[in-house]
């Protein structure tokens, strides 16, 4: 039986023709309004959810309470989730035992990136050690191997570029990754313009599917990554930061005047929650499963 979600993100990460788009959500209800804004994937970002967790993105929150976090958000949606997966946690042993537990739990597929657990998030100016290149290999042979869903998807995440490493570090990391059986490459840049990632691409020696994150470089034209062929872009951290702002300045307001008059007009109503949220089912099912005594008393 084919699984539909899994289907899905591989034909959105793999699809050179087309490129797709993934927004971040880091809960349930940041997955739902990805969803319903119409967006085909998500990223589960490592940042967004440790951030959100008031913690920092070095691996302070453990995998299993990422896990637990996952279980809210594919609960919440009918679109897939692509976990932001770090370096798998460990060695490849630890990255089949995620790998495990995210088919269970309805992730459609993971990205792990050739960095050396713990990492630190790689906009941090402090460099983190780059795994080595035949271990991160090993390390994706032991997550295909152990994959039970053929659509289940794992994609290497490039750090060299990020780290300062000349393009043909990134070239040659690409290739032996693509040898190893990923199934896409994610190449992460911190630099300002997307120059050094249409190097990249122009240069990539195997016909592998690219990912590609702007934060940084969101100057740069989404329809340049287009006419590259990249398969799908990552809107990594946007929820996020969106709802930090808006939630801060909504606060501040409120403190200062001590009262809820200016802001309520522009906040999200309950009402949008509740139907959001389907309270409306809960009257039905009332109906049917409630026996009218316990309703009434
Ligand atoms: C994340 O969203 O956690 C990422 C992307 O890994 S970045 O923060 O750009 O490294
Ligand atoms: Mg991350």
């Amino acid at each position: 039986m084919i699984n539909n979600k899994n289907f899905q993100l591989r034909k959105i990460l793999t699809n050179k023709n087309e490129t797709s788009f993934l927004m971040e959500a880091h809960n349930g209800i940041s997955a739902k309004i990805v969803e319903d804004v119409g967006f085909q994937a998500i990223w589960a970002s490592g940042f967004a959810i440790s951030s959100s967790l008031a913690l920092r993105d070095c691996n302070e929150n453990s995998w299993t309470q990422t896990l637990d976090i996952l279980e809210y958000m594919a609960d919440a949606v009918n679109i897939p989730i692509l976990l932001d997966g770090d370096t798998g946690y460990g060695n490849f042993n630890n990255f089949r035992r995620l790998i495990y537990k995210l088919e269970q739990r309805g992730i459609s597929g993971v990205c792990i990136e050739d960095k050396v657990f713990p990492k630190l998030n790689s906009f941090v100016e402090q460099k983190d050690r780059l795994a080595q290149v035949e271990e991160f290999c090993g390390k994706i042979k032991a997550g295909k191997d152990v994959q039970k869903d053929k659509n289940f998807t794992i994609v290497a995440r490039v750090e060299s570029l990020v780290s300062g490493l000349p393009i043909e570090e990134a070239l040659m990391r690409s290739e032996a990754y693509f040898k190893a059986g990923a199934d896409a490459i994610l190449i992460h840049s911190k630099k300002e313009t997307g120059d050094e990632i249409l190097e990249f691409v122009k240069k990539c020696p195997v016909d592998i599917p690219l990912i590609i994150v702007p934060t940084k470089y969101y100057k740069t034209p989404t329809s340049l990554f287009k006419k590259a062929q990249i398969a799908a872009i990552i809107w990594a951290n946007q929820s996020f930061r969106a709802a930090y702002a808006s939630m801060k300045k909504t606060l501040q307001e409120i403190f200062h005047t001590e009262s809820l008059q200016n802001t309520e007009p522009h906040i999200t109503s309950m009402s949008e929650i509740f139907n959001i949220l389907h309270y409306d089912e809960l009257k039905v099912a009332e109906e049917k499963y409630l026996p009218k005594i316990i309703k009434e008393s």
